[in-house]
């Protein structure tokens, strides 16, 4: 079987008076753009709860949510996923949503993944 070889500069047969250069480029993958969903600590709404919410709108086992939960408690804010932008939005919607209904003051927020 024959195998592919790139011919470098210098690499080449004498007289040739070429110089060779790689032009081969990685392809781009295309892939869309993802955003990272936010909890952010505040000094008010229950751990129970933001444990609650963790499991309904992040599908996270109860050992993962109180996890997540204490992380927020403690550094002031944690990625709890990474989605496309639609999903992303639903979710901070959804959280906004239910806190407010539940008269919590916790804060959900969306960023682009660089
Ligand atoms: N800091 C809150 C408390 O002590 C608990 C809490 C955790 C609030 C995470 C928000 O995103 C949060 N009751």
């Amino acid at each position: 079987m024959q195998t592919d070889r790139w011919r470098m500069m210098g690499d080449k047969p004498k007289d040739e008076g070429e110089t060779n250069v790689i032009t081969k480029t990685k392809p781009k993958t295309q892939r869309p753009p993802m955003y990272k969903v936010l909890l952010l600590n505040d000094d008010y709404t229950p751990m129970e709860f933001v444990v609650h919410v963790l499991e309904r709108f992040f599908g996270v086992s109860h050992g993962q949510a109180v996890e997540i939960m204490l992380t927020v408690h403690k550094k002031g804010v944690a990625v709890v996923g990474v989605f496309s932008y639609e999903i992303a939005e639903t979710k901070v919607a959804q959280v906004m949503d239910f806190a407010r209904r539940n008269q919590h003051p916790l804060q959900c927020t969306m960023e682009k993944e660089d």
